[in-house]
């Protein structure tokens, strides 16, 4: 089987977690590369729970750590959401695997310079690394083959009203993405809500494998919805989107990043009635079927060990 080559930029935080151990072990999925930026907790964080999750699966994928702020913002976390560590509730140890000794934009210059096919890039947290790397080396476009994030939101935010916190943490870089050119699939906020695991999937993870006893301890310190109205697994919607997009309904559209001052900031307003007579810059997920989404996490984490 001809394997996706794979790039995943990330903060982990509870969800990216889970989304990061599937892509690992996925079938389909050639993980090359991990990259972290602050966005849920520090960059300092972020990178030391990717490095937790890479020892945890005994992997040898490579880590790189990013930027430590947005490149206009102030950085304003959500460790109210995950835990001061970023990934609160299960005792990972310290690791002994090492971050490259390159900046993440150098690692992902390298690593899309150096494939011989496009790679699919997966951001699951604030733009910064990848708004960088497409100013600084504008000939890497060429070799990303798609950009398939989890971030804003077809109808309101999660930080404010009109804004997602990937997209509200740093808007400009939002947008250098989305005028790059560079095919974009969003998978927003208003979507990965909707794909949530109830009690009884938690129960049922917490027994199937050591990966699950994991999530399942990690589960029960994120306040990203709650065990009666359902968890809700937002990073893993773009790997699903990626490797299953018959999970969702999709529609292309043009999108455009709020990056105004005002209360919309850090909005994505999707043109969905083409409205602005714009060409299309990107494809939005509309929906994702539910139980059919939930049937695939429990058969991601068969996989994963
Ligand atoms: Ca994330």
């Amino acid at each position: 089987m001809r394997k996706i080559p794979l790039i995943i930029d990330t903060d982990p935080g509870i969800d990216d977690a889970v989304a990061i151990s599937f892509a690992m072990f996925h079938p389909k999925v050639d993980l090359k590369l991990i990259t972290t930026v602050a966005g849920n907790v520090s960059v300092d964080k972020t990178t030391e729970n990717a490095l937790k999750l890479v020892e945890f699966f005994g992997s040898d994928i490579p880590v790189a750590r990013g930027c430590q702020e947005p490149l206009l913002k102030t950085l304003e976390d959500s460790s109210e959401i995950h835990g001061e560590s970023g990934m609160d509730g299960f005792d990972f140890g310290t690791p002994t695997r090492k971050v490259l000794p390159e900046h993440a934009v150098e690692a992902l210059r390298k690593t899309l310079l150096g494939s011989e096919e496009p790679v699919t890039l997966m951001p699951i947290a604030a733009l910064t690394n990848i708004a960088l790397l497409f100013k600084l080396y504008p000939e890497t476009k060429s070799k990303v083959k798609e950009i398939v994030l989890m971030g804003g939101s077809l109808s309101r935010g999660n930080t404010t009203t009109a804004a997602e916190f990937n997209i509200f943490t740093d808007p400009e870089a939002a947008a250098i993405l989305f005028e790059s050119g560079v095919k974009i699939t969003m998978i927003g906020l208003d979507v990965t809500s909707r794909a949530v695991l109830m009690q009884k999937e938690v129960e049922q993870i917490k027994t199937m494998n050591r990966a699950g006893e994991m999530f399942a301890a990690l589960f029960s310190h994120y306040r990203g919805g709650s065990m009666k109205t359902g968890l809700k697994m937002h990073d893993v919607c773009a790997l699903a989107a990626i490797v299953e997009p018959e999970l969702f309904d999709f529609a292309d559209t043009f999108v455009e990043i709020e990056t105004g001052k005002g209360p919309a900031n850090g909005a994505t307003v999707a043109d969905l009635k083409m409205k602005y007579h714009r060409e299309t810059n990107s494809t939005v997920a509309l929906d994702v079927h539910v139980e059919k989404f939930r049937e695939w996490f429990l058969e991601m984490l068969e996989q994963t060990k």
